[in-house]
């Protein structure tokens, strides 16, 4: 990108931040979480740890190159840890990662513009096997996310993740060579790893991100090593979940599996000197960016690019993207579909779809299954429902740059985030941000965390073919006002909170609370798992 792009880039962005301000209640921005951790963290460095890294590096030739790795989170953690200089463990899976590190593994950050270190953590295909596709992907997985996919339970799966956990605490005390830190670690792939960082260094403040579901307690008595798994999340100072019924179910999950005080009120659970704090932090996107985006020259053309590649002009156009996972509702969303066009012929040749679906998992058989599920659905659309223009459903299976994203967002009358079973789901709220035009429908599953605040999209059941096939018709239908007021109110709900927002409620919370809980609470460490 050349200096006058991103200066004109930047400007765009900051105008837009301007306008919002004066239009509604203030939000926070990148500069706003950089003023924050230097008011708030001034002494101690903030240690992020997951296992996707922010920056891999690859070989092109004869030379190292890196690609920052998408995903709203990831990019808003960064800016955090570029603004205060801090630490950052996670799994290098890029195939030139090792040959970019230095001898303890480290590499500056961003490649381009350091401002804090990536230490690396090795994990061998063997090893992933049994701790990410094993016991994270197989075991915690569908555990946490009610989609009726059983779960697998294999002892070398959870030993393997336990041992992987450990090798990411250890990294995070070697780097830290007991300077104190905040460390926030980040999903349900660490959920053992916050016992073994307090067991060797009480002292630390550990906060925790679950970005699934947590399931009711019936649900998760079946886990063989529940004892462990709790044991271990509970060694965090505060703990957060989408939602508060997450949050609620793992309270309740504790006060049956464990001898604790768990304090329903004050959300806390309190085990012999040591108390963790438990709370709903709903998160977003980088909604002001996502509707800079959408009106640039660049989606408008987009657009247009799209329309003619798949004989769009004049059409209603449908939309999905996901990741190809059973919980994400693929199969199911289609099926609807099909049943709209049964039920309602008048929407053959004037309503076309396309699914982007993101390969993912895909060493797992469920994944393959929804992958060709998706694929029977769409070619059963086309050969059912055609259309003189183009096709009538389109399924693109690939992994976009999220600026490539925009133009599908920008030309969708309706949006189809239908999940089984979703901790918050990002692509309702990045359809809504890259809507600025009020043009648009979205159609919403309820057993997404999204819908607990998105109340007035349209919500519909993905088991309920029927109401799910009504609930497009009925938003294909909707008369231009009621949809712009619709569309404006569910816009305004998510550029109220973003990622920003949510980065700073986190992080705030672990300071403040960590103020509240004594200092002699914090001292003996917690049992091992
Ligand atoms: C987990 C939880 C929770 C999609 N296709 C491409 C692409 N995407 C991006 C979207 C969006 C993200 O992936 C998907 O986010 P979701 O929230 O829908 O789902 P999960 O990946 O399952 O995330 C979920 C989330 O964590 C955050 O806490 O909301 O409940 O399951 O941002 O835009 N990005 C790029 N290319 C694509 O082709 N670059």
């Amino acid at each position: 990108m050349d200096v006058g792009t991103r200066i004109r880039g930047a400007l765009g962005r900051a105008a837009v931040r301007n306008h919002a301000r004066h239009e509604g209640p203030p939000r926070r921005s990148r500069e706003d979480v950089h003023a924050w951790a230097r008011a708030h963290l001034p002494d101690r460095p903030l240690v992020v740890v997951s296992n996707r890294e922010p920056y891999s590096h690859y070989r092109d030739g004869d030379r190292l190159r890196w690609v920052r790795n998408a995903g709203g989170l990831t990019v808003a953690l960064d800016s955090v840890a570029q603004a205060i200089g801090g630490l950052w463990v996670a799994h290098g899976s890029g195939t030139a990662d090792r040959a970019s590190v230095d001898a303890r593994d480290r590499v500056a950050c961003p490649p381009d513009h350091p401002r804090y270190t990536l230490r690396r953590v090795w994990i061998t295909p063997e090893e992933m096997a049994r701790y990410y596709s094993g016991f994270a992907n197989s075991a915690l997985w569908p555990l946490c996310h009610i989609a009726y996919v059983r779960p697998r339970f294999r002892l070398d799966d959870w030993q393997m993740y336990d041992a992987i956990n450990r090798r990411f605490a250890e990294a995070v005390l070697q780097e830290l060579d007991g300077r104190p830190a905040l460390v926030f670690v980040q999903d349900y792939h660490l959920a053992t790893l916050p016992a073994y960082l307090k067991a060797a260094r009480p002292d630390l403040q550990v906060a925790m991100f679950w970005h699934i579901p947590w399931p009711n307690p019936e649900v998760f008595r079946i886990l063989p090593w529940r004892h462990e798994l709790i044991e271990g999340l509970l060694a965090t100072d505060l703990l957060g979940f989408h939602i508060r019924q997450h949050a609620n179910n793992f309270l309740q999950t504790v006060g049956e599996t464990l001898e604790a005080r768990v304090d329903m009120e004050a959300m806390a659970v309190i085990r012999g000197n040591r108390r963790t704090w438990v709370r709903a932090f709903p998160i977003s996107v980088d909604a002001d960016e996502i509707a800079v985006m959408a009106q640039s020259p660049a989606a408008e053309q987009g657009e247009r690019a799209l329309r003619q590649r798949y004989g769009l002009e004049g059409m209603q156009v449908g939309l999905g993207i996901d990741r190809l996972d059973y919980t994400k509702g693929i199969p199911e969303r289609l099926q609807a579909l099909h049943r709209l066009f049964e039920k309602r012929p008048e929407w053959i040749g004037r309503f076309a779809y396309i699914q982007i679906g993101v390969p993912s998992r895909i060493e797992l058989q469920e994944y393959r299954a929804v992958q060709r599920r998706s694929r029977y659905w769409i070619d059963r659309i086309n050969q059912d429902f055609p259309r003189p223009g183009g096709p009538t459903a389109v399924f693109l299976e690939e992994n976009m740059d999220f600026r490539e994203l925009i133009p599908y967002y920008r030309m969708a009358d309706l949006c189809a985030v239908t999940a089984l079973h979703d901790g918050m789901n990002l692509v309702a709220k990045e359809y809504l941000a890259a809507s600025p035009d009020l043009e648009g429908a979205l159609v919403l599953s309820p057993f997404t965390g999204a819908a607990r605040e998105l109340e007035r999209a349209w919500i519909a059941s993905p088991y309920d073919r029927e109401g799910l096939a009504d609930a497009y018709h009925a938003a294909l239908l909707e008369p231009e006002a009621a949809r712009h007021e619709r569309m404006a109110a569910l816009r305004e709900t998510v550029l109220r909170r973003n990622i920003y927002d949510w980065t700073l409620e986190v992080l705030d919370a672990a300071v403040s609370l960590g103020l509240r809980t004594p200092q002699a609470e914090e001292v003996a460490p917690p049992p091992v798992p």
